[in-house]
């Protein structure tokens, strides 16, 4: 502990006590960083967070209000007025909430503290897709074809006809202010042009307040590829080994995996200096991820920057043996970037994360919230569980029902799948519905275990399912699977105990005797 203040005492600038705007697993993924360098973590709370794990781990915690995100987490106000209050150095925002938020980051540095994340320049400049779109075409990186700026507000119908005809369909209509899918409409043909544009600003106006599109050419079937960098205060910057992000819902993220079934070294060293590139040319400093999108032909695209940590950062830290929060923190404490950037190209095995929600995948997926009565996380060789609830805690309705991140490393992919398999047959939760079932059938599918997927996959494949449970045997059936396996344990315990003759004494098993 001592050794690494000492490490930080000895630069520029010194980090005592950092608050974390954020709370649940991110906020207590940073506090474990915190208190692994001898840094003391200050945690901020809402109402319905009082008694969370993240508040429970830190040093000190302030309430900054009611439950909703925008009377809390979101009032950069009160979080300004708590890190002075507890006289820290630093604020680290987490991601979501405020992370992107440049007014947020900008309120921090004017309240005379580190901000342990990018400049407010960099957050406003990547946070604009058509500019970011340009910082990546003078980094000499390749772009979807599409429009340079923003459909001009007074263009007429027949200029944003020749606009698209010049790109080509299919096409999509993106807001300037937006990323991740939200305000993004398909064009098959110039019929739904118009009709779009209008339908994406207005949805663009009320999600980001500003109304701002433009036009790309639709990929079809490109898989999600990113690229995690760091950048220090000197100039350095190094970018990372690739994540694949292709098994998506609805644009979000179900599974990470790294490396990518289908990245070769050559096209990694490609994708790692083209995102490198375009980080350097705006000067990026600490955490970031350039995403991009790789075609069937194997061809590459910028995408969009992400200027915060990602939820999925740790199959990048189980594959490289770095603590990318610990990095953060040292970067924004001004310190070097002295690491061996071939060893960030050489992936050192194979990483998995699946995100396990309070979901019902059941019930398209709809909320859990609720009362968690008892949780069994996996553990054991290559097993990693970062969650920010407890059995006995309640899933707040108001925000993300994240449960947990399950992240898996074992020396090769297909020993990392059935890795996986093994920790969700592990991990029980009662109380809540979970995504647990789901992730035991996805890890099973064809198309997942041979790698071949791409970003529409899993959205395909759930709609050729048509609503089927996930869990195989109805819940009479796996009460008297459990009676019946619990019976034949009694009178043949060595029989019970080394055979799971079928699949539904193992199903008994983990689902019915697991209380
Ligand atoms: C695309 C695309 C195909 N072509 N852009 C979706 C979220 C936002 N980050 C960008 N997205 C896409 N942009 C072009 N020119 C397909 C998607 C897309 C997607 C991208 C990444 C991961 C999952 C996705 C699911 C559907 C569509």
């Amino acid at each position: 502990m001592g050794s690494t203040l000492e490490c930080l005492e000895g630069s520029n600038k010194v980090l005592r006590k950092v608050l974390i705007a954020n709370r649940g697993e991110i906020a207590v993924r940073v506090i474990r960083a915190c208190r692994e360098m001898g840094v003391s973590p200050v945690a901020v709370y809402s109402e319905c967070d009082r008694t969370a794990l993240h508040v429970r781990l830190a040093d000190e915690a302030y309430a900054i209000g009611p439950s909703a995100p925008r009377d809390s987490y979101l009032r950069i106000d009160r979080i300004v007025d708590a890190a002075r209050t507890a006289g820290a150095d630093a604020v680290h925002p987490g991601y979501g909430f405020l992370a992107e938020n440049e007014e947020f980051a900008a309120a921090v540095l004017d309240a005379g503290l580190t901000f342990i994340g990018p400049t407010p320049h960099a957050i406003a400049l990547m946070g604009n897709k058509t500019a970011a779109r340009t910082a990546a075409k003078k980094a000499g990186v390749p772009l979807v074809p599409g429009s340079d700026e923003a459909i001009e507000a007074n263009a007429t119908d027949a200029r944003i006809q020749a606009l698209a005809e010049r790109i080509g369909y299919p096409l999509l209509v993106k807001a300037v202010a937006g990323g991740g899918g939200k305000g993004m409409r398909t064009v098959q043909g110039p019929a739904d042009l118009i009709g779009a544009v209008t339908a994406a600003r207005s949805e663009a106006g009320t999600a980001f307040g500003d109304p701002a599109v433009y036009l790309e050419r639709q990929l079809l079937r490109p898989r999600h590829i990113e690229i995690q960098l760091l950048g220090d205060a000197h100039g350095t910057v190094v970018p990372f080994v690739e994540r694949e992000c292709s098994i998506q819902r609805r644009h979000q993220k179900v599974v990470e995996e790294t490396p990518s079934p289908i990245v070769s070294s050559a096209l990694r060293r490609a994708m790692a200096s083209a995102a490198a590139a375009v980080a350097k040319s705006v000067g990026y400093t600490n955490a970031g991820t350039i995403e991009f999108l790789l075609d069937e032909d194997g061809r590459f695209y910028f995408l969009e920057m992400n200027t915060r940590l990602q939820v999925e950062h740790p199959v990048t830290e189980a594959v490289t043996g770095l603590d990318l929060v610990k990095w953060q923190m040292r970067i924004a404490n001004g310190d070097r970037l002295d690491l061996d950037s071939e060893r960030l190209l050489a992936p050192y095995g194979h990483a998995f994360e699946c995100r396990i929600y309070a979901e019902d995948p059941d019930n398209n997926f709809l909320p859990s919230p609720g009362r968690i009565e008892s949780l069994r996380a996996p553990a054991g060789p290559g097993i990693r569980d970062d969650s920010g609830v407890e059995a006995g805690q309640d899933v707040p309705i108001f925000y993300d029902p994240l449960i947990s991140k399950l992240i898996v490393w074992a020396e090769d992919r297909p020993s990392a799948i059935d890795r996986m398999q093994r920790a969700l047959s592990e991990y029980a939760v009662s109380g809540i519905k979970t995504t647990l079932p789901f992730f035991r059938w996805l890890l099973e599918q064809p198309a997942f275990v041979d790698g071949a997927f791409h970003t529409a996959y899993l959205d395909d494949i759930l709609r050729s399912r048509n609503g089927q449970p996930f869990v195989a045997v109805a819940p009479a059936i796996e009460d008297i699977a459990a009676i019946a396996a619990a019976l034949q344990a009694v009178l043949s315990p060595g029989a019970a105990a080394q055979t799971p003759t079928s699949r539904w004494k193992a199903q008994g098993r983990s689902e019915g005797l697991r209380d």
